[in-house]
């Protein structure tokens, strides 16, 4: 496994460093694989400076893990091009449609490569013609191509957990040829939908590409569905969720849920709970948003910008709205919760309005679903999620440049009789539950190491499929 980031958590305790192993889907999934199968694990540990620090630190995670961690040192000057530069300012805001918000500094290309470089060589200090390399995300876009040059014969899979744009919007990458010519150097390319990986023949087309040789595939991630339903019905939460309803009483409760990210469409998501309240005064009173956003790439400025742009919004909203001693109509909080509150919040939200403006999946969706034990919850999707396509079959699907749209569906939400509440979220749940994220480590695996393209249908030799493509430019 080859990620930016190590799986795990470092703090300093009484002069030592301490490792916590991370607790997110993607490491439950991945944990039994690595266990069974001996595996390894490479990234940056996160902090600056040698990984000689932390070296013990590492040692005893993987001890108590089962795998082996292996630290990729990064400087200061390459985590500011690297990582904040190339695939938070480039990749990021390109991959999500924004490219007016791209800075394309020609700089962060270079660090890019040297970056991926230093995590090749990483790799191949370990691996063997017979190991298989599953590299994640728009961080490692090059590391095929760098093994391939280092004369790595491993087996190399890669899987994008965000976008990938359509041909109009990645074409202004300066550096679109050699990039796609790097994934194509994999020999999996996984995306989370159909859309992604029509984009990525598409684009491979554009610039006329050889892609014979790489397979490519839609591989929808997902959540732990039984961990997250067995911890939504533990009484810690219950009694949180219990507690939220006590503080917020005699309403219904809209929660959203987001990183700080101008990709989640928070500010007009306001601005839609706005025109909610002004366009249908009888819901003054009857509902709440209760709108977390978790503190996300603090250094970068446009953040800044944005939470203060959503804090305006806030204030400018439960201004007009707010009565003395009764109702406010957005509860907003800007910090991290814990996990159990998390998942109280979950529970106690009659509604969840997840509109981000694009996103690879979202997985808040989807655990909001699994924690949703009384079937009665509504679910407000964006169309541009990922998730989108396969839980169209009970979420209300709104666009969320649609202000005036998504207000309708909060109320069409609110007044959804109980039993179209429940036939929905079963739907939903029912979905969840069989594409879980066990479901989708093992058709990612088994579609890398397959040699019969016949048994995944979902899965295509890129150049097959580029013949059919109709080009949009
Ligand atoms: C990227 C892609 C894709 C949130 N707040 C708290 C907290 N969370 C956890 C949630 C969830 C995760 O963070 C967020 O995942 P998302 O999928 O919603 O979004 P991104 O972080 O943008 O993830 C995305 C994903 O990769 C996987 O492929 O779905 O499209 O952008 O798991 O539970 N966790 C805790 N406290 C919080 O306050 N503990």
């Amino acid at each position: 496994m080859v990620s930016n980031r190590l799986p795990f958590s470092l703090r300093r305790a009484a002069r030592r460093w301490r490792a916590d192993p991370a607790s997110g889907g993607l490491v439950t999934a991945l944990l039994p694989v690595l266990r069974d199968r001996g595996g390894t694990w490479v990234g940056w540990s996160g902090a600056p400076g040698a990984v000689k620090q932390f070296a013990a630190a590492l040692r005893a995670v993987g001890r108590d893990a089962g795998y082996t961690l292996v630290g990729v040192p990064l400087a200061e000057a390459e985590v500011r091009d690297f990582y904040q530069g190339f695939a938070n300012e480039v990749i990021w805001p390109l991959f999500h449609d924004l490219p007016s918000l791209c800075n394309f500094e020609p700089a962060y290309w270079r660090t890019y490569c040297k970056v991926n470089r230093k995590y090749a060589k990483a790799v191949h200090a370990r691996a063997t013609a017979r190991s298989f390399v599953w590299a994640h995300d728009y961080h490692l876009m090059n590391l095929a191509a760098e093994l391939r040059l280092l004369g790595s014969r491993a087996r190399l899979g890669f899987f994008l957990h965000i976008p990938f744009p359509p041909p109009d919007i990645f074409l202004k990458l300066p550096w679109r040829r050699p990039l796609l010519q790097a994934l194509l150097k994999y020999d999996l390319v996984g995306f989370q939908t159909a859309r992604d990986r029509r984009n990525f023949l598409a684009c491979v087309q554009a610039v006329q590409l050889d892609a014979r040789g790489t397979r490519v595939g839609e591989f929808p991630i997902s959540i732990d569905f039984n961990a997250f339903m067995r911890r939504a019905a533990a009484p810690d939460v219950a009694a949180k969720a219990l507690e939220l309803h006590r503080l917020l009483p005699k309403r219904r409760l809209v929660l959203g849920i987001d990183r700080l990210d101008y990709t989640k469409g928070i500010p007009l998501r306001l601005a839609a709970f706005q025109h909610l309240l002004a366009r249908y005064p009888e819901m003054r009173g009857r509902v709440s948003l209760m709108q977390v956003v978790v503190p996300s790439r603090e250094d970068i400025p446009r953040y800044h910008q944005l939470r203060n742009e959503i804090e305006q919004l806030v204030g400018k909203i439960n201004g007009a709205y707010a009565r003395p001693g009764g109702w406010v109509p957005i509860w907003y909080e800007y910090r991290n919760l814990s996990r159990v509150e998390l998942l109280a919040y979950y529970r106690a939200a009659d509604i969840a309005l997840v509109t981000p403006l694009k996103d690879g999946m979202n997985l808040v969706a989807k655990e909001y679903c699994a924690c949703s034990i009384e079937e009665d919850c509504v679910l407000i999707l964006s169309e541009f999620a990922g998730a989108a396509p396969q839980l169209a079959a009970g979420a209300l699907l709104v666009n969320p440049y649609d202000v005036e749209g998504v207000a309708t569906a909060i109320r069409e939400a609110y007044f959804m009789p109980a039993h179209e509440r429940t036939a929905r979220m079963r739907r939903i749940r029912r979905l969840i539950r069989q594409q879980d994220v066990f479901h989708w480590v093992d058709s990612y695996l088994r579609a890398a190491i397959t040699k019969d393209l016949r048994a995944f249908p979902r899965t295509q030799a890129a150049a097959d499929e580029i013949p059919e493509m109709q080009l949009p430019l």
